[in-house]
Parts: C-alpha cells; structure tokens; sequence
C-alpha cells in the first residue's frame, strides 16, 4: 500500500470519534505503524514515533478551535515532519554549479535534465557537462534530454580524462546554472570516491547532490552517509517516489543521516521534479491539501486561549490584550453578542477595533519591553510612551489612545471577572471563550 494512503487510512480510525481515548489512539498507532514499516521506515524510528504521537494526542491540550480529528491530525502532521526531514530546500536563484553523483540507475542523468529544465523555468540558462565517461550510452542520454530541454551541451566522445573534460566545459559553456554528470558504479567503492573526488576539485561545485532511488528505502540513507563522506554533499535527490513503496524509508533515513532532501523526483518526464518543502510533502501524506488552515486555526485557538485565561482571571496584561483583540475580532460583531446577554457598557474601542488599529497597537506592543508588556502600570509613564512611540513609529497621541483603551478594558474585565453568572451566559454562547460549560 502507498504510504499516504496507509497513513490516512491509519486516521480514518479516529474520523467521527467522539472521544479521542487511548484505546482508538493505540489503533491508531498500531495503523501508523503498519503503514510506516511496511515502507521501509526503520523499526525504532518508526516505534519511538507513534510513542510520541500517543503521547501528544492523549496528554496535549486539544486547543479550542480544534476538532478532535484536528488535534490528532496536528500532532501526527507534526511528529512524520520530524522524521521527514524538516528543512526546506530553496534552490538559490543565481549563477552556480551543480555536481551529480550516485550509483548506476538511480536517476542522476534523468534528473540533471529535470534541474536544467528547473532553473531554465526560472529565468536562468543552463548548461550540462557530460563527466560520465564509463558508460558509452551516457554521453547520448545527456545529449538528448539536455536538447529536450533546450540547456547547453558540453562533451567530448572518447575522452576518459574527466578532469580535461570538466576545464574545458567550464571554459566553453556560457551558462548561469552549469550541471556536472559524473560516473556511477554499480556499489559503492574505492576507486569512484577517488574519481568523485578528482571531479569535485576540478569543478569546484557551490552544490554537490546524491541521487537516490526512492526504491532504495533504508539504504537511501547508508549511501547518503557513504558518499557524504566522499565529497561534501549539500543536497539528496530521491527519485522514484511515484510507485515505489519504499518512499517513507528513502526520505526519513536520508534525513536521520543529516543530509538534506533537496528535490525529489516522481516520474520519467522532465517537469516530474519539485524542491522538497517538507510541510507541503506531509501535508499531502495526511490527506489535509489545506493543512496551512489548519496550522492557522491551531493559532487563532491559542489567541482564544489567551483571552479565556484573561476572562477567568480577570487580569489583563498588554500580551493578553492584544490576544484579545485578535480572538474578538475573529468572533464577529461582539457588540451585539453582548447587548443579547444584557451587557451594554463595553467601551467602543474594545468591540470595533478597526484593522488600523490593531496594526498600531501590535507594533505598540512589539516595541514595550517583557516588563512593560507584564506590568502595565509602566505604560502609564510619559518617557515610556514616547520610546513606544518612536519604536513603534506612531504618534503619542496614538500610543497615549491605546494604553487608555487598555485601562478601560482592564477595568471591564475585572468587572466580568466577578460576575460568574454574566461568565455563565457568556460561557453558553461560546464555550471556547470562558472555559464555563
Ligand atoms: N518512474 C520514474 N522513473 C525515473 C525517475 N527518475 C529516473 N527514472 C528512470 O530511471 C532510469 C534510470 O535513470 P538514469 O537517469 O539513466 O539513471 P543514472 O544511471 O543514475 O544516470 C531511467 O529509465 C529513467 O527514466 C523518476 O522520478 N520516476
Ligand atoms: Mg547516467
């Protein structure tokens, strides 16, 4: 089974569960655990994993604005990232060389096509160097995809000096991206480190990629470790994550052996490439296309959270102020919610924050002090709102507003703090917000 299709199928289980208990948990787990080892994801790797997972989802605090399924969505979303690879690779914009190494058949020939066409997408020209000098067919195959592509072409038929070849490509190719083809072996052994190591010096690449098959599973990372410490890598390519079932094993042992996922590739066509972003990668494994809402929502929850603490306590800090006016916008015309319960005094600014004023006063907000924020008698002082004013870049008279909307509603809160029964039927509207039921 595919391993997106597995590991959804793994949160299906909790899909439509009132209670999130351990037990739906450990099924989960058991799903998760199947899916992972059958794609080749190491044994301890993957049990410390869903130890974390069932961890997280049974002793994590679900937060308000999310559904159970979210919550434990989020923390597995959270946990596959780590073992993923959690680094994004950008691919710099600009003039630079690009090295290819690997073993027979993994796709590096393929793949520097990809790249060529890639940078050439993107506003760069590219050229490719033939440095393949072990396989006759090679020089044709690089010859054609890099014509497919419309990159340069630089080879000499017949010519076992690589490093000649590398001189005088560099020399004879005009090209923002040049992309080096080298020789692979069929295992790894003594005389292709040397070779690598001969080319590596020759052409002085700014980026030295691994191409792997995704076919490879766990051994993706023993050869990630292998030739890293042949020549310095900066990146892996994983070819083949279309139809091989070892996709999870390749991606999570490149990244336990600390080298970088660059791109990856999934199929034999030349726009079958992309750079590896993590985030987006999982995103898709979990089956949430949108899991950036998600992530958001997880965030608005927290500024909710924050204005709950502030209601139960009745204690107003400048850090929770802000929260709070970022959770009571989101909620919508506050004003009338309250008037509907029989609260008719809450001062204008607190209810129709305009988003001019929100803006100032998080860049108010931004510019105090960890003591200022916490202590809001500090911000009473005119030397201190004229520092905030200048940090901020906003006038005194607009700094001076907010920290009057800030003792005006510090007040308010103090009031509804003691008034259990206006918390109750607060509580009723919106139970995320005062924590009451
Ligand atoms: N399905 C699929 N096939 C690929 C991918 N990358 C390369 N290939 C195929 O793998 C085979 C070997 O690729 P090649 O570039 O010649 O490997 P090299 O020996 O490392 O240079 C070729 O048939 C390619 O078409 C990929 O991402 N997906
Ligand atoms: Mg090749």
């Amino acid at each position: 089974m595919d391993l997106g299709k597995g590991i959804r199928s793994a949160l299906s289980r909790i899909t439509g569960a009132k209670l999130v208990d351990e037990k739906a948990v450990d099924e989960l787990c058991k799903d998760l655990q199947r899916a992972l080892i059958t794609n080749d994801v190491n044994v301890r790797l993957v049990f410390d994993l869903t130890k974390r997972i069932k961890e997280r989802a049974l002793q994590e605090k679900q937060l308000p604005g999310l559904s159970l399924r979210e919550h434990v969505v989020r923390v597995v979303y959270d946990e596959l990232e780590r073992v993923m690879g959690a680094k994004c690779f950008e691919p710099r914009l600009g003039k630079q060389r690009v090295m290819f190494c690997g073993l027979f058949g993994q796709g590096k020939t393929t793949s520097i096509g990809k790249i060529a066409k890639y940078y050439q997408d993107r506003g760069l020209s590219a050229g490719v160097i033939a440095g393949d000098v072990h396989r006759p067919a090679a020089f044709e195959q690089l010859q054609q995809l890099a014509e497919k592509v419309g990159a340069k072409f630089y080879g000499e038929r017949g010519n076992k000096d690589v490093n000649e070849i590398i001189v005088n490509g560099l020399k004879e190719l005009k090209a923002d991206v040049v992309l080096l083809d080298s020789a692979g072996r069929s295992a790894f052994d003594g005389e292709l480190v040397k070779e690598l190591k001969e080319a590596h010096r020759a052409f002085k690449p700014d980026e030295t990629f691994l191409v792997v098959s995704a076919d490879l599973g766990q051994v993706a990372g023993k050869q990630a470790q292998a030739f890293g410490e042949a020549v310095p890598l900066t990146g892996v390519i994983i070819t083949r994550m279309d139809g091989s079932g070892k996709g999870g094993g390749a991606l999570s042992s490149v990244a336990v052996s600390g080298a970088r996922i660059a791109f990856i590739g999934s199929g034999e066509k030349m726009e079958d490439l992309e750079a590896f972003d993590p985030e987006a990668f999982v995103g898709s494994l979990v089956g949430y296309a949108d899991l950036k809402s998600l992530i958001d929502k997880a965030r608005d929850a927290s500024d909710e959270e924050e204005l709950q603490k502030v209601t139960e306590s009745g204690k107003l800090d400048y850090s929770s102020f802000l929260a709070q006016m970022r959770a009571m916008k989101k909620m919508g015309p506050m004003k009338q919610i309250l008037q509907m319960i029989g609260v008719y005094d809450v001062p204008e600014e607190v209810v129709g924050q305009s988003e001019e004023k929100l803006k100032q006063f998080d860049a108010a907000v931004l510019s105090m002090t960890p003591e200022e924020r916490s202590d809001p008698q500090l911000m009473k002082q005119l030397s201190r709102q004229q520092r905030v004013a200048k940090g901020a870049g906003l006038k005194l008279e607009e700094v001076k507003e907010l920290v009057k909307n800030f003792e005006r509603t510090s007040k308010m809160m103090k009031k509804f703090g003691k008034d259990r029964g206006l918390m109750k039927r607060l509580g009723k509207k919106f139970p995320g917000l005062t924590g009451l039921k």
